[in-house]
């Protein structure tokens, strides 16, 4: 529309040069320059723009410049709301002194690309004792557009050892989403830890009958003699073993010295058969196992009991817990009839000092033997081949390999090497573990049947 009226006014001017004819003055003969060319208006910056959503747009802004006119000044239309995402365009206009307009855009796209940022309350690593319960402390999230934002949680936390690993996601309005991470590692459950050794003089006692002190500590300790130790405090208990310290000449082995709780009509809790020290002064530890609960403050009392003679010099004793020990293993059955050909599967039973199960732990293997016939790994005894005697003798023992080596082996003299193959599978072990590999041994019994 200016450009047209632009054209017009030229042809108005043009008519009245013409129209001059010969009188006219000075200004009519200088030919009238009109301008019909529209400024150029040149952008600053990019003709399209994306900004932030919720950050500060500037203008870059644009120039004009026109033929005629020269630089001129160029008006913009138009807002950008960085508040809002969207596409917004700026148009900017120039417009020269004869009218001439031009106009130019630019497309500014206003988007939220910033994902939330997700802050988890406390730690990201997080390690739980066995047994205990898992509290969420959760996450917060935040967005420089959505501001709050709700934080989803994955994952669960188990009760049993292992490690878990929780996701925590926020997402805002836009789709940008953000994952922080939290492992939380449940233990093994600890065994708990062993009970104090409780070491008491006998010559400390509280109150006797019939003993007197004697060495190191009491002698003259006879049949329904006595010893009472008043308030001795177990705490937590756990104390499963009662070691003497005690002499006593050989011809008067077999005395029994008899542990009560309380009274002297008290719970038994231990009784140990004396065996013989090789003298009334050689003073040596003889122990015998606990099996009920000491826990908590308890007057002790030691009480004699033996046909006739001493019982044993006794210097002190100590109220212990001690692991459980492989004592003793047993085949079953301890005697089978197996007909020619057929195999009979055999198993061991391990028992601890306590009369306990024990479990053979994993280096602990039972190694099978037969007189006659075979018998595997897992005690299947095959009666194959042309067995000619009436009986065929099964025998098991445990044996111990070591198969990692932790320690440090520096200063380390004395190498023990257990298991026989492979060589490359057989590690080396302490001298102080070489007890191991000997072992215990049992012995059953096959009956073969005539064939
Ligand atoms: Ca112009
Ligand atoms: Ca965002
Ligand atoms: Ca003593």
């Amino acid at each position: 529309m200016y450009r047209l009226q632009a054209t017009v006014t030229f042809i108005l001017i043009s008519s009245l040069v013409a129209c001059g004819g010969g009188g006219g003055g000075s200004a009519f003969q200088t030919p009238v320059v009109t301008d019909t060319t529209p400024p150029t208006i040149t952008l600053s910056g990019d003709a399209e723009m994306r900004v932030e959503q919720g950050t500060e747009f500037t203008d870059p802004g644009a120039s004009a410049n026109d033929d005629t006119d020269g630089q001129i000044t160029v008006s913009v239309s138009g807002i950008v709301d960085t508040a809002t995402a969207g596409v917004y365009t700026l148009t900017y206009t120039a417009t020269d002194a004869a009218g001439n307009e031009a106009s130019t855009e630019r497309v500014v796209t206003v988007s939220d690309t910033t994902a939330p940022t997700v802050t988890l309350i406390g730690s990201s690593s997080i390690t739980l004792e066995a047994n205990t319960a898992y509290t969420e402390q959760g996450a917060t999230a935040v967005d420089s557009v959505d501001g709050t934002l709700e934080v989803v949680i994955t994952g669960s936390v188990e009760s049993a050892p292992g490690t878990y690993t929780l996701s925590y996601t926020a997402t805002d309005t836009a789709g940008n989403s953000t994952q922080a991470e939290r492992t939380v590692t449940v233990l093994e459950p600890q065994p708990p830890e062993p009970a104090q050794p409780i070491i008491i003089e006998a010559e400390d006692f509280s109150s006797q009958s019939g003993t007197q002190i004697e060495g190191p500590g009491i002698g003259y300790f006879d049949n329904d003699d006595w010893l009472k130790y008043e308030a001795v405090d177990f705490g937590d208990g756990g104390h499963n073993s009662i070691t003497f310290n005690l002499a006593v000449d050989n011809s008067y082995a077999g005395g029994k010295i008899t542990v009560r709780l309380g009274s002297l009509s008290g719970t038994v809790i231990a009784e140990h058969t004396v065996e013989a020290t090789g003298g009334w002064t050689n003073y040596v530890s003889q122990s015998t196992t606990i099996n009920e609960s000491l826990a908590g403050t308890n007057d002790i009392y030691l009480q004699g009991s033996k046909s006739s003679g001493g019982i044993a010099n006794i210097d002190y004793f100590v109220f212990d817990e001690v692991e459980p020990q492989l004592s003793s293993i047993e085949v079953s059955p301890k005697n089978v009839r197996v007909e020619p050909s057929m195999s009979h599967q055999f198993s061991v039973t391990a028992l601890d000092q306590f009369g306990e199960d024990f479990e053979l732990t994993a280096n602990q293997v039972i190694n099978w033997t037969a007189t006659e016939g075979s018998i595997d790994l897992d005690g299947y005894f095959s009666a194959t081949g042309d067995i000619q005697q009436s009986a065929v003798f099964i025998d098991a023992s445990i044996s111990s390999t070591i198969k990692s080596m932790d320690e440090d082996l520096v200063g380390c003299s004395d190498m023990h090497f257990f298991g026989a193959k492979p060589l490359q599978a057989i590690r080396v072990a302490r001298t102080k573990r070489s007890g191991l590999g000997a072992g215990l041994c049992t012995m059953t019994q096959v009956t073969m049947l005539q064939s």
